[in-house]
């Protein structure tokens, strides 16, 4: 079992249509542990960074404008396979291809409005923490509910 970390984007549009606490209720419930949280206004240098494998793709310019057009909530997630687990929370990419059950495939419609970030890999993960969270210590707390959820 591996513990991982990753870390997640609630994008502009989570926020502004007041769906963070949904998203993160689902996150939570899966069993995932909130190690980070935050909330702000993402810059576009800090943005570039973040989505630096996509620059020179069609849809960049409008990532890059999408994601830093207001506050978003930045978490960090711990648990067995954090990574994996997070992904098939959020569901894929497009919305349209999103199964029902997962955050894209219940609450989104476009690949331009898709709600959340998580990381893809566990280097990445390391990476996008670092970019986020790297100037301050994140805690580390037991979760007495784990030995129901952990085995
Ligand atoms: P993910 O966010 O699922 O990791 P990704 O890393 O391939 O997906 O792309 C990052 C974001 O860029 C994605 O959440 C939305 C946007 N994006 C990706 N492909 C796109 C496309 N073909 N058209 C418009 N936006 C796209
Ligand atoms: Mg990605």
């Amino acid at each position: 079992m591996a513990v991982e970390r990753t870390l997640v984007i609630l994008k502009p549009d989570a926020v502004q249509r007041g769906l963070s606490g949904e998203i993160i209720r689902r996150l939570e419930n899966r069993g995932l542990k909130i190690i980070g949280l935050d909330m702000r206004t993402i810059d576009r240098e800090v943005a570039a960074r973040h989505y630096g494998e996509h620059e020179g793709k069609p849809f960049y310019a409008g990532l890059i404008d999408y994601i830093t057009s207001g506050p978003v909530v930045l978490m960090v997630l711990e648990g067995p396979n954090a990574v994996s687990v997070t992904r098939s929370t959020m569901g894929k990419t497009n919305p349209v291809d999103a199964a029902p059950g997962t955050i894209r495939g219940d609450l989104g419609l476009m690949t331009g409005r898709n709600l959340i970030h998580g990381s893809d890999a566990p280097e990445s993960a390391e990476r996008e923490v670092a970019l986020f969270f790297g100037d301050r210590s994140l805690p580390t707390w037991q979760r007495d509910s784990d030995r129901w959820v952990l085995e």
